[in-house]
């Protein structure tokens, strides 16, 4: 059966965050994800408010990295967060995003291992192990150990678009949240998850494919596109030739937007954003629209939908009409 969540940015008021956050929870959806960089709101803390006021929902960071934060840190608060939420926390960990981490001036230097080996450190230290880690190659405990009562078993789901990435989440993650909209690009990840699934001689049930999407729903077909223009145009600039030809679109448009957006021209930047962008990079129409597309989505093997920014061009309509008009046909 799909699952639902949501994605929210924290570059808005925590106070709107936890409104809209509450709502989903009192509409029936599954999972809450708040995404993670330094320089938005703290992930944990917005996560720690949503916690209060609401009562089923599962909640996380979607996603947090080794880099910027010690696995140890991560297991500690997750496990607290898990404490104060009755046992409704999930950790979402990727090995973050490349342009943040250069600005803080971190070296992306073996994202993969550093993020398998912190999966590793973040899981024993839930066992609540003593964890030492003298054969790994980028983390060095000596006697880490948590100090608090906390339950062990915290899904983990893996933030995942390279194939190799896509591999070792098949693997390791009870879930993978996987950045993409469209059915071609599912077909390509779940090939790959499907192989680290295999290999761990684990079964397809125990991971949660997760489509973590630019969603946008609204009543009328063109105010939705609307929406979904801006993230489209920062997917369309940052993601790779191979997934551009996939989808059919050109490399120089692609560029064109990369340099508008670049040299801060963001109203060109958007206004270039073609409809094949728009079809591969978003989730976006009426609600009838939506569920097609989503059912295609299921039928490729997505097990659970997040609506990522931005869900509609007014949120909070669009919250109500996914538990109205979308969750229903599942
Ligand atoms: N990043 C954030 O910083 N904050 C967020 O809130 C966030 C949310 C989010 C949600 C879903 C999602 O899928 C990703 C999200 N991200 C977020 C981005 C995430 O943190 C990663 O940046 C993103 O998933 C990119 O990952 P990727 O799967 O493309 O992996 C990178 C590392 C990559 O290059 N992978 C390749 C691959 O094939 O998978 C190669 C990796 C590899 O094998 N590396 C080797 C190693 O050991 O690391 C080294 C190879 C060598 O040659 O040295």
């Amino acid at each position: 059966m799909m699952r639902f969540g949501v994605e929210f940015v924290p570059e808005e008021p925590v106070e709107k965050i936890v409104n809209l956050a509450s709502l989903a929870d009192s509409l029936d959806f599954d999972n809450v994800w708040i995404t993670d960089h330094y320089n938005n709101r703290s992930v944990y803390i917005v996560l720690s408010k949503i916690a209060e006021k609401t009562s089923q929902i599962t909640l996380g960071p979607g996603v947090t990295n080794p880099y910027t934060v010690n696995p140890a840190e991560t297991a500690s608060t997750i496990a607290t967060l898990d404490n104060i939420s009755d046992g409704r926390a999930v950790l979402g960990i990727g090995p973050g995003d490349k342009t943040t981490l250069n600005s803080l001036g971190i070296e992306w230097d073996k994202p993969l291992t550093r993020t398998k080996e912190a999966i590793e450190v973040i899981e024993r230290l839930l066992a609540g192990e003593e964890v030492q880690c003298e054969q790994m190659d980028k983390h060095d405990m000596k006697r880490a150990k948590l100090n608090f009562e906390f339950k062990g078993d915290i899904p983990i789901y893996i933030g995942a678009q390279g194939p190799n990435m896509l591999k070792m989440a098949g693997e390791n993650g009870d879930g993978v949240l996987v950045n993409a909209s469209h059915p071609k690009d599912f077909h390509f990840a779940i090939d790959r998850i499907e192989e680290g699934i295999e290999e761990a001689n684990r079964s397809i049930e125990d991971v949660d494919i997760t489509a973590y999407t630019s969603f946008s729903v609204a009543e009328e077909t063109e105010k939705a596109k609307k929406a979904v223009l801006p993230p489209v145009a920062f997917i369309v600039a940052s993601v790779n030739e191979k997934i551009l030809e996939r989808h059919g679109i050109s490399f120089e448009k692609a560029e064109e937007i990369q340099k508008h957006l670049d040299g801060g021209d963001y109203g060109e930047a958007f206004a270039s954003v073609t409809d094949d962008m728009v079809d591969a990079f978003a989730l976006y129409g009426t609600p009838e629209e939506c569920v097609r597309k989503i059912k295609e989505l299921e039928d490729s093997g997505v097990t659970q939908l997040v609506s990522g920014s931005p869900i509609g061009p007014n949120k909070e309509e669009a919250i109500r009409m996914i538990s109205e008009e979308i969750i229903p046909s599942f």
